[in-house]
């Protein structure tokens, strides 16, 4: 135990391919290497990139690696592949457009894996950022697409998080997933040169400006971008350092620290427990009990009920 742990603060890159690969797959193997390199982390500064399909989330993010290797700063990459046969081909995209950031010793893109784990993904990214930290990393970034909860959840991981939209695909603000506009820090219309991004832009500052203020009084501001130009990307990295200047203050930065280790925690018990769970339904080897649900004398919710608290 240990060795890859220690070929990853060496900044081994295939060694930390090795047990993101691991993390996704949950084997236990895993756990105490990432236990060792979480003791080595924490001077990382995290950043989500969210939004829907398409909006450019990749684009920008090769835009902002640019930007911050200008500035002398290393940056990691988790992007979390949609799974979706229809998406495939702009994942791949991802990897073409961030190839020419390969030979760059100071950047490392990892795709993760939507398939496989049981619902791991939000704990594997945090695994992802657990090792990228401890390999001395000083920017994590994570793109995910933002469609539901599980996005949420992944964006739960970072300190700052960017909200991607276009006035695209009609979309409006009454259909930004509530959940993420609940968690997003700056706020981004990409592709403005398309007609009624200015509108989308005010629109989403009035909806801002009439909600109560946040707790750590950061208001959230609402830029255009041009993604695929380069445009607006200074400004985007602005905003962004003024989100983690922010934080620096340390009562805020307690709060997203234990936020941050929440959603890790969380993710990796629901990880646990579903596991358990699915093992329990395996061996549930009472055919009698199957019998009565199949026959409908009794139900699958006093079986669940019953496996729970076997579980508990
Ligand atoms: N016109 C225009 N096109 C853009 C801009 N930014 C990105 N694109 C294009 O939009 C398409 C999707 O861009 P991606 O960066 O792959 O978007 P994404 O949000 O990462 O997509 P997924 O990861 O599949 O959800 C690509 O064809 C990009 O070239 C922009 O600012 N303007
Ligand atoms: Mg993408």
């Amino acid at each position: 135990m240990g060795s890859l742990a220690d070929a990853i603060l060496a900044g081994d890159r295939r060694a930390a391919g090795r047990l993101i690969s691991l993390a996704e797959s949950r084997t236990s193997d895993a756990r105490d290497e990432l236990e060792i390199l979480y003791r080595h982390g924490g001077h990382a500064r995290t950043i989500g990139v969210t939004g829907p399909p398409g909006a450019g989330k990749s684009t920008l993010v090769d835009g902002l690696i640019a930007r911050l290797r200008a500035r002398g700063l290393t940056v990691a990459v988790a992007a979390v592949d949609p799974s979706s046969p229809y998406s495939r081909g702009a994942v791949l995209g991802d990897r073409v457009r961030m190839m020419r950031h390969a030979d760059d010793a100071g950047v490392l893109v990892r795709s993760m894996a939507t398939r496989g784990a049981l619902g791991g993904l939000s704990a594997a990214t945090g695994d992802a950022i657990t090792i990228f930290d401890a390999m001395g990393f000083d920017i994590v970034i994570v793109e995910t697409v933002g469609v539901g909860q599980s996005e949420v959840d992944i964006v739960g991981h970072t300190e700052a998080v960017l909200l991607l939209q276009t006035a695209l695909g009609g979309d409006d603000v009454q259909a930004i997933k509530a959940g993420v506009l609940e968690i997003a820090d700056i706020m981004v219309v990409n592709k403005k040169s398309a007609p009624g991004s200015d509108r989308m832009a005010r629109f989403l500052r009035e909806s801002l400006h009439d909600r109560p203020l946040r707790p750590d009084a950061w208001t959230i501001p609402v830029l255009l971008a041009e993604a695929s130009e380069e445009t607006g990307l200074d400004e985007v990295i602005d905003a962004l350092f003024g989100r983690l200047d922010h934080n620096r203050q340390d009562t805020h930065m307690s709060a997203i620290r234990r936020r941050q280790a929440a959603a890790h925690l969380t993710a990796l018990a629901d990880v646990e427990i579903r596991t358990l769970m699915r093992r329990l339904i395996a061996g549930q080897t009472r055919p009698e009990a199957w019998q009565a649900v199949l026959e409908r004398r009794s139900g699958p919710y006093s079986l669940a009920a019953r496996l729970f608290e076997q579980l508990r």
